[in-house]
This record gives C-alpha cells, sequence and structure tokens, in this order.
C-alpha cells in the first residue's frame, strides 16, 4: 500500500492512496485528514482497506508533496561497505573513524532535517554554494510513529558536500545539514517487511543536458545493519511524539571525479516504492 501527500487543483494538500501507476485516491473522503493518522493506527493499512473504494484523481492532475509531515528526519551513515570505502578515500584525517564505525555495535546516525525543510519530489535540491564536491546519497528510509514502531518505508536523498566532510569530521554537520538538503518520497510503503525490503534494489541516475552522467545500483540487502538494530539506537534515550524518519545510509557512490552541477536531474529509484526525482539547484 502506497500512502502519498498531494495537493489538489484548488491547493489543497490531502492524505491520499497510489493506484496503480496513474492514480490518486482521495483519503481524505475516507475521513482521513493526514498520513500521521494511519501512521498512529494500530493497523493502518486494514483501516484503510476498510474504505472500500474512495474517488480518485489522475496523477497528472495533482502535486506530489513529501509525506513527511511533522517527524524529525534522521540518518545513519557508514551502513555499506561502498560507503565505508568511500569515505576512507575521501580523508585521511576521518579514515580511522569510519573505520571503526562500520564494525562498531553503535551506528553512526545524526539529526538530518526539520519537516518542514524536507524538499518535495521535483523541487530542488540544493548543492552547496562553498562546497566543491557535491553528490547525491540515495537512502532506503524508515518510517516510524510516535511509538517507535517501523510503519512504512520511503525514499530520501541525502545530500552531501564531500570535500567538506572529507576536510574534518566535525564539519559533518555542514556537510549534511544546509538549505534543501533532504529530499522524501514520493510515498510511504505500508505493510512490507524488512525480509520482502532487503530484496528491492536502490539506485541512482543523474542526468545532465539530457545525458546520463551517471548510474548505479545496489541491493538494499547489502545494509549491513537490521532496521531493527538501527531503530533501537535511534530511539535510545529519545521521544518522537510526531513520529520520525531514518535514512538508512547509501551504498551507491559516485567516482571520486564526479560532482553534481546546478541543472542535474537526481533520479533515484527503489524497486518496491517507486522515483524520486529533484533537479540540483546552488544555495
Ligand atoms: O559520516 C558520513 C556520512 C555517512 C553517510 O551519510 C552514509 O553513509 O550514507
Ligand atoms: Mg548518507
Amino acid at each position: 500500500m502506497k500512502l502519498c501527500r498531494f495537493q489538489d487543483s484548488n491547493g489543497a494538500v490531502r492524505a491520499g492512496l497510489l493506484v496503480g501507476d496513474n492514480a490518486v485516491a482521495d483519503l481524505t473522503a475516507g475521513g482521513v485528514d493526514s498520513l500521521t493518522e494511519i501512521l498512529e493506527d494500530a493497523d493502518g493499512v486494514a483501516r484503510v482497506e476498510a474504505m472500500g473504494d474512495l474517488p480518485s484523481v489522475s496523477l497528472a492532475d495533482v502535486t506530489l508533496f513529501t509525506p513527511v509531515e511533522r517527524q524529525e528526519v534522521w540518518a545513519a551513515g557508514v551502513t555499506y561497505m561502498r560507503s565505508k570505502k568511500a569515505r576512507m578515500e575521501e580523508s585521511d584525517f576521518s579514515a580511522n573513524a569510519y573505520d571503526l564505525v562500520y564494525d562498531a555495535p553503535r551506528p553512526e546516525i545524526f539529526f538530518k532535517s526539520l519537516p518542514e525543510k524536507i524538499v518535495h519530489p521535483g523541487e530542488a535540491v540544493g548543492i552547496r554554494a562553498d562546497a566543491t564536491w557535491n553528490v547525491p546519497e540515495p537512502e532506503l528510509t524508515l518510517v516510524i510513529n510516535s511509538r517507535k514502531e517501523l510503519v512504512g518505508v520511503s525514499i530520501g536523498n541525502d545530500m552531501s558536500s564531500r570535500d567538506i566532510e572529507g576536510e574534518n569530521l566535525l564539519y559533518l554537520p555542514q556537510a549534511k545539514m544546509y538549505e534543501r538538503a533532504c529530499a522524501v518520497g514520493p510515498c510511504i510503503v505500508a505493510g512490507a517487511n524488512e525480509a520482502a525490503i532487503r530484496e528491492w534494489t536502490i539506485g541512482v541516475e543523474i542526468v545532465r543536458g539530457g545525458e546520463t552522467v551517471f548510474g548505479g545500483e545496489t541491493s538494499i540487502g547489502n545494509i549491513k545493519r537490521s532496521f531493527d538494530e538501527l531503530l533501537d539506537y535511534l530511539g535510545r534515550s529519545q521521544s518522537f511524539p510526531h513520529g520520525a524518519m531514518l535514512l538508512t545510509g547509501t551504498g551507491v557512490v559516485p567516482d571520486d571525479d564526479f560532482t553534481l552541477a546546478a541543472g542535474d536531474i537526481v533520479r533515484i529509484t527503489v524497486s518496491g516504492i517507486g522515483i524520486l526525482e529533484n533537479p540540483v539547484a546552488e544555495v
């Protein structure tokens, strides 16, 4: 079940359900005002299924919004071998830290974004004006409710400035948290279990002037840690009154001579979810 938020032709933002590839059913007609209401329900999937036939509109006539409502957005790092190797290559200064955290019991987890700063599908993600080496990070995103229960998954883009991150680990917040640094969408898939999700693939394509300038893909199954383990650490000594999202780290990293440019298109695909596509702008 693919839950989404959409803006209708009158400008109202509604909770919706993607139906096939071309339509969205209006969950407000089923008495639902927000996605969070469904995510907080003891059985949100059953509640939506019980609504039966709902009025629907063509996807072409609406604008999809990020499914993030009031959730804090966090991110895990160095969860794939590919990420560990890329980080160790980017910085002599920090190589040891990345090596250690990959195998340590405690994962790297950092705060990524306030919900209101999350970029919608189709809107521009940002590259910093003072950075020289910028990349997208395509990441499976776990969705938890206020009881810290895993209730769905989405797609996240953890935009990163590798030159700033590589210069000094203490610059990580500047490399990761700036204007337009995180997109999430296009929907939340509810009702899938971890074993099934680990069979999915995640890939990214970067298009410049109509040409693909980078493409890569990996299996979600290559994430080193279980979802329970990541969520256990995220939830330690922490509460999420509105729920939270956790980007689970990247396993696809462009070659070291690649940097994003304004005007590029970043297209992230997760096989069981869909496509999150954003143009790139300098911020
Ligand atoms: O510490 C570096 C960030 C790691 C990260 O964001 C990732 O592996 O995806
Ligand atoms: Mg990342």
